[in-house]
Order: C-alpha cells, then structure tokens, then sequence
C-alpha cells in the first residue's frame, strides 16, 4: 500500500516528462574483423506501469538483437531476451556485463568517434531512436571466446580515458 502510494506521488510529481528517457547510450568500438558489437544505455520509465523494451532495430547491422549475460558453470554466457524490463518509476541499465543490445553482422567497423543510431520499440507503443557515440568499452561484454578482446577488457591496454583510444583503433585488441 506504501509502495502504491509512493508510486501515485512519483507519477503525478513526473508528469510533464516524457515516458521514457534514453540517456548516456554509447556503442561498443570494434577492431577490423570483430562482425559484432552492442548498445549500452540507461533507460527511464517515468510511468506508474513497468515498460519493457521490445524490439531494437538499426541499419549498422544484420541482425539487432536484445541480449543479457549470465554465469554458468563459471563462464559468462551470453543469450537473446524477448524483452528488457523497465521498472515502473525505475531505471534498467544496459552495460557491458549485462543486457545489452546486440549488433550482429557488422556492415562496416564501427570506429571510435563515429556515432550509430538505432530505435527502441517499448511495451507502450512508443518507440525512441537514439544517436549514440562509439566508444572504447571496458571489460565485462567480452566473450570468453573473444581472447584478443579480453586483454583489452581486462584493462591491462585501456584503464584510462587515451589509453582506450588504442584499444578501439585495434592497436591492442588484434594483435
Ligand atoms: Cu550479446
């Protein structure tokens, strides 16, 4: 009843915002050769009700899908969600290590300064396309069977701002 109640007040305290809000979305860098990459973002219900992102679709890619990852038997495993749940009133992170949205089929390399959009199709029927910059992304989203990612995930290449410059360009990641 609390809840119901505190739910009702942020509502009402919220309700000239949008819906949804996309913030702080950013592209993982890929070296020459690596066919995929994923979208990381904070998405914002200001709603009363929980909406879940259902669809992600763009152009930079074959295929664009909704995953998460999970560990299993001590390995990270990732896998395709039919949905990502935004709680009511709630923000859910999409980051490296998490759900993410994944670009498969890389029509190109996707470079460090370079910007790629994609759109967000959600539960209530509204959809948001998003601009985002590509970016150097530190460990947590590499596969195990990426090795040569996982020295510049593991930040032994990248653990400051420039340094991560020389990971996106593949000067650490493809050797
Ligand atoms: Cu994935």
């Amino acid at each position: 009843m609390k809840k119901f109640l505190l739910l009702a007040l942020l509502s009402a305290s919220t309700l000239f915002a949008s819906n949804i809000e996309v913030k702080d979305s950013y592209i993982r860098a890929t070296p020459p050769g690596l066919p995929n990459s994923a979208a990381f973002m904070t998405v914002k219900n200001n709603t009363d009700k929980t909406i879940a992102v259902l669809k992600a679709t763009s152009d930079v890619s074959k295929v664009v899908e909704l995953h998460t990852h999970s560990m299993k038997d001590g390995v990270m495993k990732m896998y395709q969600v039919p949905k990502i749940d935004v709680p009511a009133n709630g923000i859910t992170e999409l980051k490296p290590g998490g759900f993410h949205v994944m670009l498969i089929g890389l029509h190109k390399p996707l470079k460090v300064g370079e910007e790629v959009t994609y759109t967000l199709e959600f539960s209530n029927g509204e959809t948001i396309t998003i601009t985002a910059p590509i970016k150097t992304v530190m460990g947590g989203m590499m596969n195990k069977n990426m090795k040569k990612g996982m020295s510049c995930g593991s930040g032994k290449c990248g653990s400051g701002m420039k340094k991560d410059m020389s990971c996106g360009s593949g000067k650490c990641g493809s050797n």
